[in-house]
């Protein structure tokens, strides 16, 4: 099938938080990479991004903040949209789900499907508030974990122990935001019946796209294989788009049915808003020589290979070619979360690194997430500024620029004769287009960018071999020869780097003086800059990044980390509950158990052992040796030393790591889970009863 133009979509992020490096690396450099290489070639390309504003993140944002969600969605469309910008990524439209547009196309949508008898309709039990008259879903639900008993487990996830549940499995749900608890009510939803689509899915994902990539190709795999269900697409919610039929009032579409419908919504307010450029919407989205390709993370596959097409396929529109979507990015080997605050934020990072957005660009292609889960540390981000584009590309063309300026007045000197070395070296420049081509063509970034470096180490070790430096004492014929090759191979790398670095090619091709009209099919010409062709003025490409500021991240990010640890502590004490009293028992049975009290003399760690310390106590009767396993939660043991505490007297002897322990130290749990020595307060006789 032949294509005549490209739809790039990029997932909408959701408007209740700033973007950060993850969805950059994630979504939104790889989908501008591709869109500015396609346009490059002059391809006919329409890039559509846009805020995803509905959906339940953005409500409990609200609540958050004491703010509307209208507020947050305003406050973060604004922020994220900038962000884009600030960062270069290329859209042609970037608008949002609370658009008058989208909420008519979206309501269209449904009510299209719903008209042609493509939905269940269906009445169910969901979890109600009766206080507040509202249902609750997921995240908004919580209670008691059934696997660890741990209070507050959400709906969907006990963040405890980490089971993921299901809001049915909760003992004693309730209310995540009023505590009230929770009963069952009936409601009625429409849902989009996915089994009936299975044989066709499984044709069309399974047998028509064995090249998707093997992430997105094995989900899509799995989700098949389990069999597909029935998904319900409306939502007893406030906040959304109003199911658009008789019977659903109080309910709106669920945030999955219209968030990839405000592609189309998006695309439309775009061709409605130049025609002349873009033409008519429906060419994007149903002629079959447009072919479209959704640039996703890796928990949005299943929306955008299963859910999604089936929606199109009813509605005849035209299927995803392709979706290529990464893996997760890790910041300093922790998962990246907007509720924790761990991640770099766009605005903040260029709050810190003014005009260095290619610098990130570049990092976070290097270190793409493509094939697995990757981790973005500072050390990284500083070792590829300050080794690769620094040292590299950045020395290349500062050496090359400079040269010319001190030997030629800045013009391109004439090119003689070439060495054969020279024409080993041109041959390889040449070589490059097709090599960075067809990685791009395959989604593969990282290596396509890699490549892109190599043509800079190869111009830089040119440079370093033939120093014409050295040769400007003796030939200078040769160093003009030098020279100018090294200036061909500067105008081949503002090119090859366009898509990546946009940034730092403009300031290049500034330098180079470079013509508007040479463009990616030159790339791997020798013949971009004409002897005689005065050069710009030169600057800096890349600067060095000190360790002061790297320093200040991980100040950053270490202070968020003790925060964190602080919250998540407050938390767990808040919803701390004693355990359940044990069965009955009576003062003989206590009696059994010879308490007593004993002075601390010597509390020192057991050697090789991580967990002992070994207590040597006055207990009245001579003194003895009790090891106790609470080493963790005394870095200094010898803050013990003086206390009187209360000991188990008659427990048999234990030999531990050779040394024998004569009973047993009382301790409780502390408000951190650290064990702790408990005390007697007033001093009392060694060797006293309790009792
Ligand atoms: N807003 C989820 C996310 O940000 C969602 C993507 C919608 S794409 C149509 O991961
Ligand atoms: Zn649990």
């Amino acid at each position: 099938m032949a294509f005549n133009r490209t739809l790039i979509t990029s997932a909408l992020p959701y408007a209740n938080g700033p973007v950060h490096i993850g969805h950059l690396a994630g979504v939104y450099v790889p989908a501008d990479i591709y869109a500015r290489y396609l346009r490059l070639r002059g391809q006919e390309v329409l890039f559509v991004g846009g805020s995803d504003e509905h959906g339940v993140p953005v409500t409990i944002r609200a609540r958050k903040e004491g703010i509307t969600t209208q507020q947050v969605v305003d406050r973060y469309h604004e922020l994220i949209k900038r962000s884009f910008e600030e960062f270069g990524i290329s859209f042609d439209v970037y608008s949002r789900t609370t658009s008058k547009t989208h909420h008519q196309f979206a309501a269209d949508y449904f009510r299209k499907m719903y008209d042609a008898g493509q939905f269940l309709e269906e009445v169910s039990e969901e979890f109600y508030d009766p206080q507040t008259g509202h249902f609750l879903t997921d995240r908004n639900i919580r209670g008691e974990c059934p696997r660890c008993h741990a209070q507050g487990a959400y709906g969907d996830q006990c963040e405890k122990c980490g089971a993921t549940l299901s809001p049915d499995e909760l003992i004693n749900p309730y209310n995540a935001e009023t505590g009230n608890p929770l009963t069952k009510k009936e409601t009625k939803h429409w849902y989009l019946p996915l089994n009936d689509y299975q044989p066709w899915l499984e044709d069309w994902i399974l047998n028509q796209h064995k090249e998707w990539r093997p992430n997105v190709y094995g989900q899509c795999k799995s989700w098949l294989d389990g069999g597909l269900k029935p998904r319900a697409v409306t939502r007893d919610l406030d906040w959304g788009i109003p199911v658009p039929v008789e019977g659903a009032e109080g309910k709106v579409l669920y945030v999955w049915f219209d968030a990839p419908i405000g592609y189309i919504s998006n695309t439309i307010e775009l061709c409605e808003a130049q025609p002349e450029k873009f033409g008519n919407w429906e060419k994007w989205w149903k002629q079959n020589d447009t072919r479209m390709i959704h640039f996703i993370g890796k928990d949005n596959i299943v929306f955008h290979c299963i859910v999604f097409p089936s929606m199109l396929k009813a509605q005849g529109y035209n299927l995803p070619d392709n979706v290529p979507s990464n893996e997760f990015l890790n910041l300093e080997g922790d998962k990246i979360s907007t509720s924790r605050n761990w991640a770099v934020w766009l605005n903040e990072y260029l709050v810190d690194f003014p005009g260095k957005q290619d610098v990130l660009r570049y990092v976070l292609t290097a270190n793409a997430p493509e094939t697995k889960d990757n981790d973005f540390t500072w050390a990284d981000f500083q070792a590829r500024n300050n080794n690769e584009l620094v040292a590299i590309y950045g020395n290349f063309i500062n050496r090359a620029l400079v040269l010319t300026n001190k030997y030629f007045e800045g013009r391109v000197p004439a090119c003689g004769e070439w060495t054969e070395y020279d024409k080993e070296v041109m041959a390889q420049i040449t070589g490059y287009k097709s090599q960075i081509e067809s990685l791009l063509d395959d989604f593969r970034f990282r290596d396509a960018q890699r490549e892109a470096m190599n043509l800079a180490r190869i111009g830089n070790k040119y440079l370093a071999d033939t120093e014409p430096w050295k040769l400007a004492k003796t030939d200078m014929a040769r160093t003009a020869t030098v020279l100018n090759l090294s200036l061909q191979i500067a105008a081949n790398l503002a090119i090859a780097f366009e898509p990546f670095l946009p940034f730092s090619s403009e300031k290049l091709r500034n330098m180079l003086v470079l013509d508007n009209t040479i463009g990616w099919d030159d790339l791997g010409r020798i013949d971009l800059l004409e002897e005689g062709h005065q050069l710009g003025e030169v600057s800096l490409l890349f600067e060095k990044i000190e360790d002061d500021a790297i320093q200040a991240q991980l100040d950053r990010l270490a202070r968020i980390k003790a925060e964190n640890e602080k919250a998540a502590q407050a938390e767990a004490l808040k919803n701390w509950q004693p355990n359940a009293i044990k069965e009955l028992t009576n003062i003989d049975e206590f009696g059994k158990n010879d308490i007593r009290v004993a002075t601390v003399l010597e509390c020192t760690p057991v050697k090789k052992s991580e967990r002992l310390l070994q207590f040597k106590l006055d207990d009245g009767m001579g003194g003895r040796t009790i090891l106790s396993g609470i080493a963790q939660s005394y870095p200094d043991p010898s803050v013990l030393v003086g206390k009187q505490v209360l000991f188990i007297a008659n427990f048999p002897p234990r030999k531990m790591m050779g040394i024998e322990s004569q009973g047993m130290i009382l301790s409780a749990e502390d408000a951190d889970g650290k064990l702790v020595v408990t005390t007697v307060s007033a001093p009392v006789k060694n060797g006293t009863q309790v009792g």
